[in-house]
């Protein structure tokens, strides 16, 4: 019970459990009405994340202009942590954790729990139940970060205000037991706030200065905040600008799109149209490792015999959909 009973070959891997009770582990239909935000809604914005990730952005710009005075190694550093801590996003709460497109072994799961915790995007539990909502209710009020609502709004606007009440209601139809039941992320889940604080500044800034010899300011501004930011937006585009441009060679009919630039930023996450309709492949694209870093990584640690079961879409799958709903790109 709770378990997916099947792959489908293309479209969902989610079901939704009965709407009348959450205990009841049978499946219903999956309606995808597309549409405008209701006329009915308000926003009501959430200041103290408004104030919070105005100070983030006001701490980076501290950051870039300092920047000059720090050294190689701190750069180095930043560019270790964004992709330790992005791959904790793409590998870990993305394409394992939210989309079960492969497994892993414990000890790969834990050094995924400690980068995904260093990344800060909420936890694991919290991060997969928002994304898993939004490919079932995707650009409908139930999708958290509705494209609909436009650039801002999909982007980080989305964090700034209370859910549209749709994504609280169908989001607790969606089957999170497997997430609940795995003790790393239940740990992740239950210490967030102090694991973020020790993980995500406190030993950047600790192990930076000690390692490179560089100031701890230059240290926590660094590869602790400017790192997290530039990694949020990122992460961040991949809901806006790979929601509203680039090509639909695998559906036409909905917005995710093909976006290469956002893709080279996220470690191999902006083939987005793609991954829209065959959310369970391992590769989120049509290809491989060469033009996906994560790919890479995980297929890396498959080698090492710490990840099996990885899903792939079939060229045959791929070809009938590109011909059957791709706008021939
Ligand atoms: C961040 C996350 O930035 C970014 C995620 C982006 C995802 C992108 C994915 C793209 C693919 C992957 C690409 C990766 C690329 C990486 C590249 C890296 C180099 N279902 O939430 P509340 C319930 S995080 C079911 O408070 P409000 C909830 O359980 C940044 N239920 O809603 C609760 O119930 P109860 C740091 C749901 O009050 C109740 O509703 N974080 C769902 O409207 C209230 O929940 C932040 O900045 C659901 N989907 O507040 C802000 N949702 O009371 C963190 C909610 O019973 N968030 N519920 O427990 C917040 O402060 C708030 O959530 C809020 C909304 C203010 C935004
Ligand atoms: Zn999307
Ligand atoms: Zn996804």
């Amino acid at each position: 019970p709770g378990e997916n009973k099947s792959v489908p070959d293309d479209g969902d891997d989610y079901y939704l459990l009965d709407e009348t009770s959450a205990k009841d582990l049978s499946f219903v239909p999956l309606p995808r009405p597309k549409g405008p935000i209701s006329k009915y809604f308000r926003t009501q914005l959430v200041w103290y994340n408004i104030i919070g990730i105005g100070t983030l952005h006001l701490i980076s710009l501290y950051a870039i202009i300092v920047s000059p005075s720090a050294r190689l190694g701190t750069w180095l550093m930043y560019m270790w942590m964004y992709m330790m801590t992005g791959l904790g996003v793409t590998a870990g709460s993305h394409r394992m954790w939210t989309h079960k497109s492969y497994k892993a072994h414990w000890s790969y799961r834990l050094v995924l729990t400690i980068l995904n915790t260093a990344a800060f995007q909420n936890h694991v539990i919290e991060w997969s139940r928002d994304h898993r909502t939004h490919h079932k209710f995707s650009e409908t009020d139930a999708d958290p970060h509705n494209a609909h609502r436009g650039f801002f709004f999909a982007h980080c606007g989305w964090l700034m205000c209370r859910k549209h009440p749709e994504v609280i209601r169908k989001g607790r139809m969606i089957d999170i037991s497997d997430l609940e039941a795995d003790p790393f992320l239940a740990f992740q889940r239950k210490y967030y706030p102090i694991l973020v604080l020790l993980l995500a500044f406190i030993a950047p800034t600790i192990l930076n200065s000690w390692i490179t010899g560089d100031t701890y300011l230059n240290s926590f501004l660094i590869p602790g905040v400017l790192r997290y930011v530039s990694t949020l937006h990122i992460t961040w585009s991949v809901n806006s600008a790979a929601h509203l441009w680039g090509a639909h060679p695998y559906d036409d009919t909905i917005h995710p799109a093909e976006n290469l630039i956002v893709s080279m930023g996220a470690i191999g996450e902006g083939f987005h149209n793609y991954h829209h309709c065959f959310p369970w492949d391992y590769s989120t694209s049509e290809y491989g490792p060469l033009f996906n870093g994560t790919t890479c990584f995980i297929d890396i640690a498959a080698a090492l015999g710490l990840v099996w079961d990885r899903k792939k879409a079939s060229p045959a799958v791929i070809k009938a959909r590109r011909s059957r709903t791709g706008d021939k790109s």
